[in-house]
């Protein structure tokens, strides 16, 4: 059994995670969380309070980080702005959490020596073109697009750089994009399925041939816990499923798992800068510490994801017209 210090553990993907570690392991969880527009602490509600405690607070607050490291046996940092768009009406955040607050926690690994596993994801390796046999690995030379991705990449270069110099035990994971429940309505998935449940068409973002390598979160989260338990430290891995579709086939289906029209959306307005296509080689992960997937069929997987914002309206109603209000100022 082991202290888990979760920072971020009231986003998506962290939340996730939470439930998660407390249905398949037993270890404790203490959720470090500001709770900014993206944290919702109803998305922990119904954990046991024996095993998962929370934490308001700032990740870039050292003295409040430096006590929550000294009562922990390992850190899983997944707190980040992570939202492109918003990166591009407003970088500070960005380089304040992602950057300066990952750094905070470095410094704090280092001084209590504790292990450290650092979320990240396959932005910062750029985008790649529809035709591409290759796919992201490892090796793949940094070069991040946005504002969010280069931030990212900040965070990854800081915690190599941290390893290297002061011996800091860290590993970190580039995942690609994640889909399932507790997600944002900000986000592409749950911003067209929350739409066509309140009667409103999809919003593609230019042609929508851009290309996703879309993993459900549930998966994420045990390869963190794969990587937590066997992985090398002072390593990088790659998380993926083989999930590619473009953005056009993802709107088709969730229109057609909702009973309306494969055809009943429309093209916006594109992201300045928008990447192409993302595509993970999760090759290493998988032949070295024996990870797989378990949610392999995406229709399957979407489906169930509809039915959870179906049924959870009263978890995303509130974000709903503030998200929109802020998509229609930018004819998105
Ligand atoms: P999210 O925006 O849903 O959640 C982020 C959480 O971090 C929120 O609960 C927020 O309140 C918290 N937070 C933000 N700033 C903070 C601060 N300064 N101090 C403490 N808490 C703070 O994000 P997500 O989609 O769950 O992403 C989680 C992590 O996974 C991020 O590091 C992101 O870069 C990475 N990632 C995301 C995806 C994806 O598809 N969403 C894919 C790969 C990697
Ligand atoms: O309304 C939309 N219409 C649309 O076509 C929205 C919100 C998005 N899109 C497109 C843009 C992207 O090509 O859909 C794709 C997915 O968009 P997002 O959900 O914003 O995700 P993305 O920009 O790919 O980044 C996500 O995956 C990698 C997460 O937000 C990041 O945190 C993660 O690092």
């Amino acid at each position: 059994m082991s202290r888990l210090l979760v920072t971020g553990g009231a986003g998506f993907i962290g939340s996730n995670f939470v439930h998660h570690v407390v249905e398949h392991t037993d270890h404790t969880v203490t959720v470090l969380d500001k709770l900014t527009y993206a944290g919702n602490l109803a998305s922990l509600e119904g954990l046991p309070a024996e095993r998962v405690s929370f934490v308001q607070g700032d990740i870039a607050d050292a003295e409040l980080v430096d006590g929550l490291f000294r009562d922990a046996d390992a850190v899983v940092h997944y707190a980040a702005e992570s939202h492109n768009d918003n990166s591009l009406n407003d970088p500070r955040p960005f380089l304040d959490t992602n950057i300066v607050g990952t750094y905070t926690l470095l410094e704090a690994a280092r001084r209590h020596d504790v292990r450290l596993h650092h979320i990240s994801t396959d932005e910062v390796y750029g985008d790649l073109e529809l035709d591409d046999p290759q796919r992201f690995t490892e090796q793949t030379p940094y070069n991040p697009s946005s504002p969010y991705s280069s931030t990212k990449a900040g965070s990854d270069l800081l915690v190599r750089a941290w390893v290297r110099s002061f011996g800091v035990r860290a590993t970190i994971s580039n995942c690609s994009n994640n889909y399932g429940p507790f997600q944002h309505v900000e986000k592409f998935i749950p911003r067209q399925i929350t739409g066509v449940l309140r009667g409103v068409r999809p919003r593609l973002y230019g042609t929508g041939e851009n290309v996703r390598d879309w993993i459900h979160a549930d998966d994420h989260s045990s390869a963190v816990l794969t990587i937590l338990d066997k992985g090398e430290l002072g390593q990088t891995y790659l998380i993926g499923a083989d999930g590619e579709q473009s953005n056009k086939d993802v709107v088709e289906l969730i229109l057609e798992l909702m009973g309306q029209e494969r055809d009943a959306y429309d093209h916006v307005a594109d992201r300045p800068g928008h990447d192409l296509r993302y595509a993970i080689d999760s090759t290493r992960l998988r032949t070295e510490l024996g990870w797989q997937p378990r949610y392999r069929d995406f229709r399957s997987g979407l489906a169930a994801t509809i039915e959870w914002y179906r049924d959870n309206e009263s978890w995303w109603e509130g974000a709903k017209d503030a998200t929109e209000a802020f998509y229609a100022s930018k004819g998105q």
